[in-house]
C-alpha cells in the first residue's frame, strides 16, 4: 500500500499531464480525492476521462460532465466503441501546451484510476493499437509501463489506485474489481446491482430479463429474475445464488445499461 502510494506520487511528479480515468457508472466512487489533491498541489494539468461511456445514457453523461467540468476538463470515452479518443488526444495536447517548457519534447501523460476502470484500454484507444495489456480481471497492469502513442505523446500506464478493503465487497462487485468467483456474498452484490438499476434505469432491467417490476424490493426483483431464468431448486424455490451469479456476470459484462 505504502509503496503503491509512492508509485502514484512519483507518476504525478514526473508527468506533464495527468489523466484521472473514472467509470461512467460510478463517477463519484471512482474519483480519488487524495490523487486529485496531489495533482493540484503540484500544479499539474489534469483531465478527467469518463470511460465506459457506452454503458450510460448520454443524458447522464452530460450531467456528470457539467458537474465535474468545474474541477478539470472532462472527456467521455468509450474504449470499447473507440469514441472520444481523438478528442482526448486533442485535450492532452491542449493541456500540455499550457505547461511551459516542454516544447519539442515528449509529453509524459500519467494515467491514474481505480482498478478495472479501463486505464490501459483508454491508452490503447488513443494509441490506436493494442499496446497496453488489458484484462477483465482487475490488478492486471503491474508496475509502471510506458506506451508511445505517437505525436510526442508518451503514456505512463499504472496499476489501479488504492484497492478497496474487504469491507467494500459490494463496490468491488459493482466496479468489476472482483468477479463472481471471488465474491463471498453474491446475493448481496446482486441486490446492490439491482438497486442501482431500479434507481437509474428500471425499464432496462425489466426488458433485459423480460420481467415487470411494480413496487417490488430488490430482493423480490431477484426472485422474479430467477423464476424467469428458470433457476429453481428441487422444491421449486428460486436458486438465489445462481440467479445472483447471472446478474453479476451480466452487469460486469456490460449488458445492463443505465
Ligand atoms: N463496456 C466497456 N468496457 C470497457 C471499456 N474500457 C475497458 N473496458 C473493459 O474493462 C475491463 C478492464 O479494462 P483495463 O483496460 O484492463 O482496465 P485497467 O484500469 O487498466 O485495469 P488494471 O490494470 O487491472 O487496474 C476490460 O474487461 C475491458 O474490456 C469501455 O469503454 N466500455
Ligand atoms: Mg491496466
Amino acid at each position: 500500500m505504502a509503496s503503491y502510494k509512492a508509485l502514484v506520487k512519483d507518476v504525478i511528479k514526473k508527468a506533464d499531464v495527468l489523466l484521472e480515468v473514472i467509470d461512467s457508472r460510478f463517477p463519484d466512487e471512482t474519483r480519488n480525492s487524495e490523487v486529485e489533491r496531489e495533482i493540484i498541489r503540484l500544479n499539474k494539468p489534469f483531465i478527467i476521462v469518463i470511460n465506459k461511456s457506452d454503458l450510460v445514457s448520454r443524458e447522464k453523461l452530460e450531467k456528470t460532465k457539467a458537474r465535474l467540468s468545474r474541477i478539470a476538463p472532462v472527456i467521455f470515452v468509450s474504449s470499447k466503441d473507440r469514441s472520444g479518443t481523438t478528442m482526448l488526444r486533442h485535450q492532452i495536447l491542449a493541456s500540455a501546451a499550457i505547461k511551459a517548457g516542454i516544447k519539442g519534447q515528449d509529453i509524459l501523460v500519467g494515467t491514474l484510476g481505480y482498478p478495472n476502470v479501463g486505464k490501459s484500454s483508454v491508452i490503447n484507444g488513443v494509441t490506436g493499437r493494442h499496446r497496453a495489456s488489458t484484462s477483465p480481471v482487475s490488478g492486471h497492469t503491474k508496475g509502471v509501463q510506458h506506451v508511445d502513442a505517437g505525436s510526442r505523446i508518451m503514456f505512463i500506464d499504472t496499476p489501479g489506485v488504492i484497492p478497496f478493503d474487504e469491507k467494500d465487497e459490494y463496490l468491488q462487485g459493482l466496479l468489476g474489481i472482483k468477479d463472481e468467483t471471488h465474491l463471498k456474498d453474491k446475493v448481496g452484490v446482486a441486490l446492490k446491482i439491482i438497486e442501482k438499476m431500479l434507481a437509474e434505469n428500471k425499464v432496462a432491467l425489466e426488458s433485459f430479463y423480460s420481467i415487470k417490476i411494480e413496487d417490488e424490493t430488490s430482493y423480490d426483483a431477484l426472485e422474479l429474475i430467477g423464476k424467469q431464468c428458470n433457476f429453481l431448486q428441487k422444491k421449486g424455490e428460486v436458486d438465489e445464488t445462481r440467479t445472483a451469479t447471472r446478474v453479476i456476470n451480466d452487469w460486469q459484462n456490460g449488458l445492463l445499461l443505465i
